[in-house]
């Protein structure tokens, strides 16, 4: 008779530990022996809703099925249910507090408590556009920039700005590699403005690394950019302790290499932690309708209620008040060109 049952989703584990065992005591069981022979137990899944999660680790890394969790300061391997996220990717971000359970000694993920922040992108895998949460959790968002090599791009930031908004983040800049210019390039102006904390810095020189790490101190925080800009140079600069792999440019293309392959947590001298993360080569948005976008935009936002329609989308509109202040030269042009490109690339 053909089994009813839906075959169970669960988790499958590689489980040394228990082989020598199977090897002597159960070589009688032929189904325990064969697992054995594979390396495999299987667990059930088991997954506990975000509301009930009680957590007692920290996600540090993950990769598909595996993550290594803090708890209580140690670092432990463990599966992931797979009944948790459904098919998603990533289904955990570095920072997310999980609720992991011990079965039969193999700790497995069970469940993810609601993100109180999150740094989001749109990303296309398996054929889908989804959410992938590049950090849970963090407090701080350094959006790391250099100003050449790979050269300062204005418009990455006023994603990055939009993105952190949406997330509950607080954006600060660190414009890297100013130890290879005399001044910061002039956009940046512009976003001091606005109110964006700006750090000069340069991972050789040392400048700047210490205003870094006070605004880091007793905070977590994730460093997000282009390859190559110097972010996991700047952690190395605030813990030297940490050598972490990093690697030039190309002199042909002034890109980076994409030496840090994913997000992982660490924690540094002077109660500080930091999400080091691969370079993006572009942030598509997630969760901002086009609608929304001009939200985004709080300088635009704030000119936007003088326009004579109300959902005015400050392009084509007779009246515009928004258009007014970029000719009058109160909202940046370069701003302003940003706001219309990711209104497109959303319609
Ligand atoms: N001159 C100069 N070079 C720097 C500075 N910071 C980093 N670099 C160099 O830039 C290159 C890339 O640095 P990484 O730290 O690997 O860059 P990353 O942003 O972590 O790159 P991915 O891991 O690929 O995303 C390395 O050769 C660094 O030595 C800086 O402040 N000044
Ligand atoms: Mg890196
Ligand atoms: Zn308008």
């Amino acid at each position: 008779m053909k089994s009813r049952r839906k075959k169970q989703k669960g988790v499958r584990a590689r489980d040394w530990s228990e082989a020598e065992k199977y090897d002597t005591a159960f070589t009688h069981d032929r189904a325990k022996h064969r697992k054995a022979q594979a390396g495999y137990v299987s667990i059930p899944s088991n997954v506990i809703p975000p509301e009930k999660v009680e957590p007692n680790g920290l996600v540090v890394s993950h990769s598909g099925h595996w993550a290594f969790v803090s708890i209580d300061g140690e670092e432990v391997l463990c599966v992931i249910d797979e009944g948790l996220g459904e098919g998603r990717v990533s289904v955990l971000a570095p920072g997310d507090e999980v609720q992991v359970e011990f079965v039969e000694g193999q700790p497995v993920v069970r469940g993810v408590a609601p993100r109180r922040t999150k740094l989001s992108r749109l990303a296309h895998e398996q054929a889908r556009v989804q959410e992938q949460v590049i950090a849970a959790n963090v407090d701080i968002l350094v959006i790391v920039s250099s100003v050449v090599q790979p050269r300062f791009k204005p418009g990455l930031v006023d994603r990055y700005l939009a993105t952190a908004s949406v997330g509950g983040v607080e954006p600060v800049l660190a414009l890297n590699k100013m130890d290879l210019v005399e001044e910061e390039p002039a956009a940046v102006a512009g976003f001091r403005e606005l109110g964006l904390r700006v750090f000069d810095t340069s991972a050789v020189t040392g400048r700047g690394i210490e205003e870094l790490r006070g605004a880091l101190e007793g905070k977590l925080a994730v460093m997000s950019g282009q390859s190559g800009v110097g972010k996991t140079s700047l952690l190395n600069a605030m813990d030297p302790s940490l050598e972490l792999a990093t690697q030039e440019v190309s002199t042909l293309t002034e890109k980076g290499k994409h030496t840090t392959s994913a997000g992982r947590l660490y924690r540094l001298e002077g109660d500080i932690r930091v999400i080091d993360t691969p370079g993006i080569r572009q942030l598509g948005l997630w969760g901002i309708s086009h609608e929304e976008i001009a939200f985004y935009f709080p300088e635009i936002a704030e000119l936007a209620e003088g326009c004579r329609f109300r959902n005015c989308t400050h392009i084509h509109e007779p009246d515009c008040a928004v258009r007014e202040g970029v000719e009058a030269g109160k909202i940046s042009r370069l701003r302003y060109n940003s706001y219309r490109h990711i209104r497109e690339s959303l319609e």
